[in-house]
C-alpha cells in the first residue's frame, strides 16, 4: 500500500481518499513546549493543518493509549493531526511515526492520508549493548547510531565495547581522560535527545578484589560517570575468570549498590547485570549454581542477562524457561547477533529471525543486539531488531530485511540486496541461511536453464559494488562494506567465468582453450588470502566456484589419462560439509580443521568421496578442533565404508572418546568412507582436522 512504518505499528485504521493537505505547513500546538525542535520535516504556518502534541496519564486515559511508557495516539482527520504520548518518550514516538508517515510514498509529498494509529512497544527495553571485541564504534557511528534507535523507538544503549580499558581491565579503577569525559556527555546527551537511556556499563570482574578499596573505587567511578550526565548503569561479569566469578560476591556487590548509589541518588535507575553464567551452555542448572543465588539473592529490580542455550543463540520460550525458573524474574535478552568478533572476516547482512514470535514481556524485560564492530553496517540487523521488539506478534523477519534494505540504501536497493542476500551465513558461527533464492548445482547435474539463471545471478553480484559505490549517498556505510565488496565482485566474475568455462568443457571440442580459460579463473595464493580475509558467498557462491572447478580439473585429468585421479572430496550429513571447508581434512594441514558449524546429533557423519571404486586399506583421522582435549568430537563413533554411497560396512566397533582414530585392514572395495556418531549427550560442533584414506 506504499505505507511503510517501522516498528510496524500495533493497531493501524486508515480511512481510504481522504488526506490531509501538509503543503501549507502547520501550526503547532506543543500544549508543553517540548518538541518544537523535532518538526524539522514539516514547516511551521500558523495558518496551516493544527499539530496538537500533549503527554501524560490523563490525556492519555482520554485517548485510549495504552499505559506503558511509549505508548502514543496519532490521528489525522479534518480536525487536523494529534498526538498523545503516555509520557513524553510516547509522543516523541508519536512524532516519529508521523515522520515515517509523511516520508511514506503513500503521503506522496503532502497528501497525508487519514490515518488512526495506536500504539505501544511489547518489551520495556528495546536495544543495543556495544558489547563486542574489537575496535570500540567511532564518536561519529556512535552519535548516527543513536538517532537511529530514536528514529525506529529503541529506548536503550548499553555503552560496554570490551577494548575501551576504561570500561574493562585494567583501567576500570580510573576516570576518562578529558576527550573521552567530553565524548560520553555528548553521547548522554544526545541519548537524551531520542529518549534513549544510555547505560554505561563496567567491566571489572577480571581483576576486582571482593574489598572495601575496590568497592570505592567502583563507587569513584560510577560518580565521575554521572557528572557526566550518565543516569543508568551496569555491571558486566562476562568471560573472566577466578575471584570475580563468585555469584554471591557478585549480588552483594549489586544490593549494595542499589542501596548505597542508586537509592541515594534518587536519579538514577535499577541497575542491569551480566552475569558470569550467561549461557546454558556452563550454567550450573542446579540449586547450587550461580543462577540460583541470582534468583535468591539478588535485589528483584535488577535485570539480569542471558544470551540464550549458547553464546549466539535463538531466543526461544525454552531457553526463558529455564533462565526465568532460575533468577526469579523474565531475563534480559543479550542477543549475540549481528556481531561478528568471532568471525571477523565476515559481515552479516541477512534477515533477522531466530526470535520466538509468541513471547511476551512476562517472559524477556527486553532485548538488547550485540552488533559488528561495523555500526553503519549493523543498522539492517537493528531495523529488524527494533521492529520484533516493538511489535513481536507482527513481526516478519523477510518483510522487515526488504524494508531495511529500501530504507538504508534507497539509492541502490537492488544492489545492497545482492550483497546482502549473499553476505549472511557465517560459515561456522551462528549459522544463518545464505542465497536463499539461487539454485547451484554440481556440474553433473548440468541443465541449461539452471546455469543461465546462475549466470545472471553472477553477473548481478559482479556489479553490485560498482553500483553501490556509484550511488549509495551513504559515504560511512560504503567505507566499512569496501573489503567486502571488492571480494564480491571478484567472486561474481569468477563464478560467471566458470560457467562459461564449463560450457566449453561441455562441449568437449576445444581443449586448448577450455584449458588456457580454466588456468586463468584459477585463485591464486593472494586471491585466496584476500577473499579469506573478507568473505561472502560462503554458504552457495564460492562452493559453486569450488566445486565447479575441481569437477572439471576432474574430468580433464581423467580425459587425458584414462583413469580416475585420487582427489578427495569431503561429504557429510551437515549443511558444511558441502562447502569448500572440507578441503581442510585433506589438507596436509593439522592445524586446519573442517567444522559442522552447528550441534551435532544422532546419526550425523563426516566422510570422504573417492571419487571412484577402490581398494581401501588404511584410514587414519583426527578429530576435535586443535588438540586432542576439544569437546567437539563424536566421542561415541564408528568407521564405516560403502560402494554405493547407499549400504555400508562397518570396518570398527564402537570408538569410545577416540580423538585420533587409525584402521587398517584387508583390502575393501569403497568409493566413500565415513565416521559416523552412534548415542551420545554430546551437542557440539563436530570438527574434524585431517582424514586420510590410504595415506601414502
Ligand atoms: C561476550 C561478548 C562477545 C560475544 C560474541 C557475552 C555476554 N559476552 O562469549 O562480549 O561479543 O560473546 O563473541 C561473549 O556475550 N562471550
Amino acid at each position: 500500500k506504499g505505507l511503510i512504518l517501522n516498528p510496524q505499528p500495533h493497531q493501524i485504521v486508515t480511512m481510504a481518499g481522504k488526506t490531509c493537505n501538509l503543503s501549507q505547513g502547520i501550526n503547532l500546538k506543543d500544549k508543553q513546549d517540548k518538541f518544537a525542535g523535532y518538526l524539522d520535516f514539516l514547516s511551521p504556518n500558523k495558518k496551516g493543518v493544527k499539530l496538537t502534541i500533549d503527554f501524560g496519564q490523563k490525556v492519555a486515559s482520554k485517548a485510549n493509549v495504552k499505559a506503558v511508557s511509549g505508548a502514543y495516539a496519532l490521528v489525522v482527520n479534518e480536525k487536523g493531526i494529534t498526538i498523545t504520548g503516555f509520557d513524553e518518550r510516547g509522543a516523541f514516538y508519536g512524532i516519529q511515526t508521523l515522520k515515517q508517515l509523511v516520508e511514506s510514498p503513500v503521503s506522496s509529498g503532502s497528501a497525508l492520508p487519514f490515518v488512526e494509529i495506536s500504539d505501544y512497544p511489547d518489551l520495556p527495553n528495546r536495544g543495543v549493548v556495544e558489547g563486542f571485541y574489537g575496535t570500540p564504534w567511532s564518536h561519529e557511528v556512535r552519535l548516527s547510531l543513536i538517532d537511529f534507535y530514536g528514529k525506529f523507538k529503541m529506548n536503550s544503549y548499553l555503552y560496554g565495547p570490551k577494548d575501551d580499558p576504561y570500561h574493562s581491565c585494567p583501567n576500570w579503577r580510573l576516570p576518562y581522560p578529558e576527550k573521552e569525559a567530553q565524548h560520553i556527555k555528548e553521547l548522554v546527551n544526545a541519548c537524551n535527545r531520542n529518549y534513549v537511556d544510555f547505560v554505561w556499563a563496567i567491566h571489572p570482574g577480571q581483576d576486582i578484589k571482593w574489598n572495601e578499596e575496590d568497592y570505592q573505587n567502583l563507587i569513584n567511578k560510577f560518580n565521575w560517570m554521572y557528572d557526566l550526565g550518565v543516569r543508568h548503569f551496569a555491571i558486566f561479569f562476562d568471560d573472566i575468570s577466578g575471584e570475580g566469578t563468585n555469584p554471591l560476591k557478585q549480588t552483594e556487590l549489586l544490593n549494595r549498590l542499589t542501596e548505597e548509589f542508586v537509592k541515594v541518588k534518587g536519579d538514577v535507575s535499577p541497575l542491569t547485570v551480566c552475569p558470569t553464567d550467561y549461557s546454558k551452555l556452563w550454567a550450573n542448572p542446579t540449586e547450587k549454581g550461580s543462577l540460583a543465588i541470582y534468583g535468591k539473592t539478588l535485589n528483584p529490580e535488577i535485570k539480569v542477562f542471558w544470551t540464550g542455550d549458547v553464546v549466539c543463540s535463538d531466543l526461544t520460550p525454552e531457553t526463558l524457561d529455564f533462565i526465568n525458573s532460575r533468577i526469579k524474574r523474565p531475563a534480559y535478552y543479550w542477543w549475540n547477533y549481528p556481531v561478528t568478533d568471532y568471525i571477523r572476516n565476515f559481515l552479516l547482512q541477512g534477515p533477522v529471525y531466530g526470535l520466538d514470535t509468541s513471547l511476551t514481556a512476562n517472559e524477556t524485560c527486553g532485548i538488547v543486539s550485540n552488533p559488528m564492530e561495523h555500526g553503519e553496517a549493523s543498522k539492517l540487523a537493528l531495523y529488524g531488531v527494533a521492529d520484533y521488539t516493538w511489535n513481536i506478534a507482527d513481526y516478519n523477519a523477510i518483510d522487515n530485511w526488504e524494508r531495511g534494505l529500501a530504507e538504508l540504501v534507497p539509492e541502490a536497493t537492488d544492489a545492497y540486496r545482492t550483497f546482502a542476500i549473499h553476505s549472511s551465513d557465517t560459515e561456522n558461527g551462528y549459522r544463518r541461511d545464505e542465497s536463499w533464492e539461487t539454485q547451484t548445482f554440481r556440474l553433473a547435474d548440468w541443465t541449461d536453464e539452471a546455469a543461465n539463471a546462475l549466470e545472471e545471478e553472477f553477473k548481478k553480484v559482479e556489479s553490485a559494488p560498482a553500483r553501490l559505490e556509484s550511488s549509495c549517498k551513504n559515504a560511512a556505510l560504503i567505507n566499512e562494506l569496501r573489503p567486502w565488496l571488492t571480494e564480491f565482485g571478484k567472486l561474481g566474475t569468477r563464478g560467471k567465468q566458470a560457467i562459461e568455462l564449463a560450457r566449453i568443457y561441455r562441449s568437449g571440442k576445444d581443449d586448448a582453450l577450455f584449458w588456457e580459460k580454466y588456468i586463468q579463473n584459477i585463485m591464486t595464493p593472494e586471491d585466496r588470502r584476500s577473499y579469506e580475509a573478507h568473505k561472502s558467498g560462503t554458504l552457495k557462491l564460492q562452493p559453486f566456484y569450488e566445486n565447479a572447478m575441481d569437477d572439471m580439473a576432474h574430468g580433464y585429468l581423467k580425459k587425458l589419462s584414462g583413469k580416475v585421479p585420487t582427489d578427495y572430496r569431503g561429504i557429510g550429513s551437515f549443511s558444511s560439509a558441502h562447502t569448500v571447508q572440507t578441503k581442510l581434512m585433506f589438507d596436509n594441514d593439522s592445524t586446519t580443521f573442517y567444522t559442522s558449524g552447528i550441534a551435532q546429533k544422532a546419526n550425523d557423519w563426516i566422510g570422504v568421496d573417492l571419487r571412484d571404486v577402490r581398494d581401501v586399506t588404511e584410514i587414519s583421522i583426527l578429530q576435535g578442533r586443535n588438540s586432542k582435549d576439544d569437546v567437539d568430537y563424536f566421542d561415541h563413533a564408528i568407521v564405516e565404508c560403502s560402494a554405493d554411497g547407499r549400504t555400508w560396512k562397518a570396518l570398527t566397533g564402537e570408538l569410545d572418546k577416540q580423538y585420533i582414530i587409525h584402521w587398517q585392514g584387508a583390502p575393501e572395495k569403497a568409493r566413500y568412507v565415513r565416521l559416523k556418531r552412534l548415542d551420545s549427550k554430546r551437542t557440539n560442533y563436530a570438527s574434524v582436522r585431517s582424514f586420510d584414506v590410504n595415506p601414502l
